[in-house]
C-alpha cells in the first residue's frame, strides 16, 4: 500500500520561505482546538499569522488535516479546527501514526508541533504555555510528552512559562533531567503564565534574541545535539494577573477535575476551559496578550538565526 498521500506538506508561503531562507515561525493548533473558545481561537490564530507577516517573517501553523500533516494552514483549515474544537483529535507524539492512518483531523500539541517543525526544517516556534508535570504526578505519572520532546527535536520554543495547573518545581526538575536549557528572557525568575514570576529562580537568563540564536547555533551546529531550547518570556506587566487573584481559581479548577475523575489528555483542556469560566474571560485576554508577546520575540529569534555571519 502506498502511503505517499500522507507525506508532510508545506504550503506555498512556507515552501518559498524555506527555499529562500526567510525567517519562519511555527505555531501549534491545540491552542486553537482545545485551548480557547470559538471564535476567539480562530481570530487569535489569524491575528498571530498577520503579526508574523507584518514583522517580516512567515507563519507556519501546524495541524493534521484528513491525515496529512500540514506545515502552514489555509484560513479555512484554521476556521475548521477552531469550529470543531474538542471534536478534533488532540494529537501528541504518540497519536500521530493513528491519526494519519485513519485520515483524521488532528490538532498538534507542543510536542507534535516541534517534531513536525523540525522535520520541515523550521527551528523557532511560539506558543502560550507548554505541558508539564501535573500536580499529583507522584501518583498519576501525568507528565506531558511536551517535556521529552525538548530532548528530541531541535526547536527553540518561546512560551510564557507554565500555568500553576502544573507542578512547576517538578516540571523544572524533569527538564533538567532531559538536558533542556530553560532560558529566561530578561528575567531570572520562572514566569508562571498569567503572572510574571513564580518564585522559582532560573539558572539561565539572556537579554537579547541574539543570545538565544547563538545558544541554538552552538547546540545544533557545533555540538550537533538534537535538543530544543525553552525560552520563557514573562507576560507583559499590563496584562498580568497577580498570584492572589489567579491561584484560588486554579485550585478550584484542579479540585473539580479531580472530583470528576478527569485524567490523561483531557486534563489540560478541561482545566483551561474552567479557568476561563471562573475568571469570566479575564484569563482569556491575558492568554491572548502573552501569546502575541511570544510571537514577537520568536520573530526576532528567527531573524537572528537567518543572519549569516
Ligand atoms: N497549556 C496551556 N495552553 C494550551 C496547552 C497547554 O496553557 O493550549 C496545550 C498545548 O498544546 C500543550 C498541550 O502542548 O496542551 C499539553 O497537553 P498534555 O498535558 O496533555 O500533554
Ligand atoms: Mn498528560
Amino acid at each position: 500500500m502506498s502511503l505517499s498521500h500522507l507525506t508532510i506538506q508545506t504550503n506555498e508561503e512556507v515552501s518559498e520561505a524555506l527555499k529562500s531562507g526567510k525567517p519562519i515561525v511555527a505555531m501549534e493548533s491545540t491552542i486553537i482546538s482545545h485551548g480557547m473558545p470559538y471564535p476567539d481561537n480562530v481570530n487569535l490564530a489569524y491575528k498571530l499569522e498577520d503579526l508574523v507577516r507584518s514583522l517580516g517573517a512567515v507563519p507556519a501553523t501546524i495541524a493534521i488535516i484528513k491525515g496529512v500533516p500540514k506545515v502552514g494552514l489555509t484560513k479555512d483549515e484554521i476556521e475548521h479546527l477552531g469550529k470543531e474544537g474538542l471534536k478534533v483529535t488532540k494529537t501528541s507524539r504518540r497519536d500521530l501514526p493513528y491519526v494519519m492512518m485513519h485520515q483524521l483531523d488532528g490538532s498538534c500539541t507542543v510536542a507534535t508541533t516541534m517534531l513536525l517543525a523540525a522535520s520541515a526544517g523550521i527551528h523557532v516556534f511560539a506558543t502560550g504555555g507548554i505541558g508539564g508535570v501535573h500536580r499529583g504526578a507522584e501518583t498519576t505519572w501525568d507528565v506531558s510528552a511536551d517535556l521529552r520532546e525538548f530532548s528530541r527535536s531541535p526547536v527553540v520554543v518561546v512560551c510564557a512559562g507554565a500555568k500553576a495547573i502544573l507542578d512547576l518545581p517538578k516540571t523544572m526538575e524533569y527538564l533538567e533531567t532531559e538536558g533542556v536549557a530553560v532560558v529566561g528572557y530578561q528575567t531570572k525568575d520562572l514566569p508562571a503564565f498569567y503572572s510574571r514570576t513564580s518564585g522559582i529562580p532560573l539558572e539561565m537568563s539572556v537579554e537579547s534574541a541574539k543570545e538565544i540564536s547563538t545558544m541554538f547555533r552552538i547546540q545544533h551546529d557545533i555540538i550537533k545535539s538534537q535538543s530544543g531550547i525553552l525560552v520563557v518570556n514573562p507576560i507583559p506587566e499590563e496584562h498580568s494577573i497577580p498570584h492572589e487573584a489567579i491561584d484560588s481559581v486554579i485550585e478550584a479548577a484542579v479540585k473539580e477535575a479531580d472530583e470528576k475523575g478527569i485524567r490523561g489528555k483531557h486534563s489540560t483542556p478541561f482545566l483551561l476551559e474552567k479557568i476561563v469560566e471562573l475568571t469570566k474571560g479575564k484569563s482569556l485576554e491575558a492568554n491572548k496578550a502573552l501569546v502575541e508577546n511570544n510571537v514577537r520575540l520568536a520573530v526576532e529569534i528567527a531573524k537572528e538565526m537567518m543572519k549569516k555571519e
